[in-house]
């Protein structure tokens, strides 16, 4: 089953349009244009299984949600670790702040089953899961949904399983 986070913060009512930057790309080297079809198709999955809507918007300074790659320690207390480990990490609702660990082996091109690298990683399959969390999900236990905590390398999952439409829905 899916949770929340403690109290249950969620965008409010008045704010059904979201906006997201890629504000920070400078230590990744996946093309600004790749990034731009990753993350509009992993917002464009929970816009559909809600009554939010998600626009890019061209810079970070007044969007909802900020996206940035980030190599080690980056200023929130948090630092990234290298390959593996945490990946990703993303603030729960309204701080819209959202992490990529710059030195993970991002897959960008959707094929992580034929990575070479045993540390590859699904870009878009953190991006959808991080993205539940933006929104206010926890973790869930079901192991087929995108809010489980685990992932298989090598593996790809980005389609929400019911339960993830079950919760964002009783939440939007
Ligand atoms: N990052 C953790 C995560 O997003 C950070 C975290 C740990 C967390 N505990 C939390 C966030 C509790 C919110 C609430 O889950 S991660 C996966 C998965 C990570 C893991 O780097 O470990 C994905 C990021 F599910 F595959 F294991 C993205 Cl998809
Ligand atoms: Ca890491
Ligand atoms: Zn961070
Ligand atoms: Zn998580």
């Amino acid at each position: 089953l899916y949770t929340y986070f403690p109290g249950g913060p969620m965008w409010p009512p008045s704010r059904r349009d979201l906006t997201y930057a890629l504000a920070d790309t400078a230590e990744t080297s996946i093309p600004r244009a790749t990034l731009s079809g990753i993350f509009a198709r992993a917002f464009a999955r929970w816009a559909a299984a809600t009554n939010l809507r998600f626009t890019e918007a061209a810079s970070g300074a007044d969007a909802d949600i900020t996206i940035g790659f980030h190599a080690g320690a980056h200023g929130d207390g948090e630092p990234f670790d290298g390959p593996l480990g945490t990946l990703a990490h993303a603030f729960s609702p309204t701080d819209g702040r959202f992490h990529l660990d710059a030195a993970e082996a991002w897959v960008a091109d959707g094929d992580v089953s034929s990575s070479s690298s045993p540390v590859a990683v699904d870009l878009e399959s953190v991006a959808v899961h991080e993205i539940g969390h933006l929104l206010g999900l926890g973790h869930s236990s079901v192991p087929d949904a995108i809010m489980y905590p685990t992932i298989r390398t090598g593996t790809k999952k980005v389609e929400l399983a019911s339960d993830d439409v079950e919760g964002i829905q009783s939440l939007y």
